[in-house]
């Protein structure tokens, strides 16, 4: 039954530059520029703040929003680059543990310590916030640095919401600050498992919380050290304020406080509305999206050709634009074509991520690879080219039913060497997403599958009156003998933080999402769950979000078609008392 993974493919000139997976080594020498100087820039009219880059996830959307806000940045490269920084950033990406050895290792513990300590301008995000406070759980326990009282502790799973917490949600302003000025009530976006908690102790720096089961510390400031949970350069315009209010307080000050532009809403998480790019060549070897039913992307007309709906990079401006909460690319050919082979896909992340800021996911061909010439690429390699070139996530498909398979049949045995537990323990599991390709198998009862069945309310073409969901691989090409909810438990097992639940018989029908399905496998894990495949309406999403608990919806037709906008569909779930962001 187990397919080879290890594909043979003819070397292409490309892989030369193919991505290293450890966390990169920095400190190497540089010529140190003094505080003086520094300071004569600031006066001389350059904007440049300095990044502490550890070399882990996609730092190249903190870059992308920096220089969006039209600031130069300084790598640093040294202790002493810390020191005389003017204003530092510090993203954190990756696991609190290898963060702060990384951190250690390049001796950098101290002297970002004493730049917190003598006030000078600090701005951490995500872990960057994390790693200021005593300590983390995870990683079976970690010291942090210490100047913020409080660990860090795992969202509680038995709660019932789904973890990790993935999404736009509200803050909760303790005080007033330049920070959050013009933030108002807009949403902003985080992603993490783990959380600091508001007590007595860290009152003093909290400055905002969010509300997840629970009140959890969303941004701290103590003169003028800032960091946020959220990603900034993730929240899209108002994300891109609360950074400029950290760069340039002096300007954001003098301006007046944005007013409340959605007064009556549904507060909390909001359900994520995603836009989703089919990408692949066209005969005449353009990128194109495209768009199929059920996964048929040729017109059917005399031509026969690849439907092209657009261009990538330009449509995914639109759906940021048009208020998409996330933008989806899925090479749906990357089974057979390597990605690191693959410039042009590469290629319009990076020019994507310079002008959409939400997160942006990439599925197709995340899988390990030998070339002609023998040489071998893991999937943890695959997937750090496509973080370093912009993706915040990377989706896995045909390979993760690999996985399941080989876990399923070893009794649940985690043997450590899947693309899935590689990328989650080097980027988080919030970073891997499973792209699930179901098909609709109909049984007339439950006895003639040894797959789990539910009773469908849309018989089958003989009148069967259950189902259960077949995986498959390549595209739909290949069924195999895992069902759906299989899949989803056993993934979420192997470290994958989210599922991406799409269904080849309802693809591009615009009559729905299979609720049935949705229903099924965002019941069976705790891991968010992105329904897609079906929408025709804004109907199809406030029905998916009232009959199942999935956390996003995805929809391309509509949206590639003008059909349906985005926003409509944003202010018919606030209508409904779904929460979206519209804003
Ligand atoms: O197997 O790891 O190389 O990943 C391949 C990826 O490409 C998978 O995520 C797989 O879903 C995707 N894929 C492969 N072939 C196709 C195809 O369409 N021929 N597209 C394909 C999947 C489905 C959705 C679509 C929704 C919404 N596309 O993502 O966007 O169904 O469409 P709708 O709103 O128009 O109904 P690997």
């Amino acid at each position: 039954m187990a397919l080879s993974r290890g594909l043979v493919l003819p070397s292409p000139s490309t892989m030369q530059g193919a991505a290293q997976p450890s966390i990169r080594q920095l400190g190497v020498a540089a010529p140190c520029r003094s505080r003086r100087s520094l300071v004569c820039r600031a006066a001389s009219g350059v904007k440049e703040v300095t990044l502490l880059d550890y070399g882990a996830g996609n730092v190249r959307s903190i870059r992308n929003a920096i220089k969006h806000c039209g600031w130069t940045i300084k790598d640093v490269k040294s202790a002493a680059d810390i020191t005389s920084a003017d204003k530092l950033i510090f993203p954190g990406v990756g696991a609190f543990g290898a963060a702060m050895e990384s951190l250690e290792q390049q001796g950098y513990t101290q002297a970002l310590k004493e730049y917190i300590k003598a006030d000078r301008s600090f701005f951490g995000i995500c872990l960057g916030m994390q790693l200021l406070f005593d300590g983390s759980e995870e990683n079976g326990g970690c010291e942090g640095l210490g100047l913020i009282p409080g660990q860090v502790t795992h969202f509680d799973k038995s709660k019932g919401l789904p973890v990790p917490h993935i999404g736009w949600n509200d803050l909760i302003q303790k005080h007033p600050s330049t920070l959050l000025s013009t933030v108002g009530d807009r949403r902003v976006y985080f992603v993490h498992s783990y959380h600091a908690t508001p007590s007595p102790e860290n009152a003093e720096w909290v400055l905002a919380t969010a509300d997840y089961g629970g009140e959890f510390v969303a941004v701290v400031q103590r003169g003028n050290a800032y960091a946020t949970q959220f990603h900034p350069e993730k929240s899209g315009a108002a994300g891109l304020d609360v950074l400029r209010s950290f760069l340039e307080p002096e300007v954001v000050a003098a301006r007046p406080a944005p007013e409340a532009t959605s007064n009556g809403r549904p507060r909390g998480l909001a359900k994520r509305v995603i836009a989703c790019l089919d990408v692949r060549a066209n005969d005449n070897g353009d990128l194109v999206v495209t768009k199929g039913d059920q996964y048929d992307v040729r017109e059917t007309a005399s031509t026969g050709e690849v439907r092209n709906l657009g261009k990538p990079v330009e449509l995914a401006g639109r759906y940021f634009d048009e208020g998409a909460d996330e933008v989806t690319f899925l090479n749906i050919t990357g089974f057979r074509d390597f990605p690191l082979g693959d410039l042009p896909m590469l290629e319009v992340l990076r020019q994507a991520s310079k002008g959409v800021f939400v997160p942006l996911t990439v599925g197709g061909g995340i899988r390990e690879f030998t070339d002609g010439s023998g040489k071998h690429y893991s999937a943890l390699q695959v997937a750090a080219e496509y973080f370093r070139s912009g993706a915040d996530k990377v989706s896995i498909g045909s390979d993760a039913v690999y996985a399941a398979e080989e876990y399923l049949a070893s009794g649940g045995k985690k043997a450590g060497g899947t693309a899935i537990e590689q990328i989650s323990r080097v980027y988080g599991a919030q970073a891997v997403v499973v792209s699930i390709d179901p098909l609709r198998v109909y049984v007339a009862a439950p006895e003639d599958t040894e797959h789990l069945t539910v009773k469908t309310s849309k018989p089958g073409p003989n009148g069967e009156q259950y189902c259960w969901w077949q995986c498959t691989v390549m595209g739909g090409r290949e069924g195999r003998d895992v069902d759906a909810v299989q899949l989803a438990k056993a993934v979420e097992d192997l470290g994958a933080g989210e599922i991406l639940l799409n269904c080849i018989d309802n693809d591009g029908a615009g009559q729905g999402f299979d609720i049935e399905l949705v229903d099924a496998v965002s019941s069976a894990v705790t891991i968010p769950v992105i329904a897609s495949s079906g929408a025709g309406t804004p109907e199809h999403f406030s029905e998916v979000f009232q009959k199942t608990k999935a956390a996003a919806a995805l929809a391309a037709g509509i949206f590639h078609r003008r059909e349906v906008p985005i926003t409509a569909v944003k202010e018919h779930l606030n209508s409904s008392g779904i929460p979206a962001r519209t804003a």
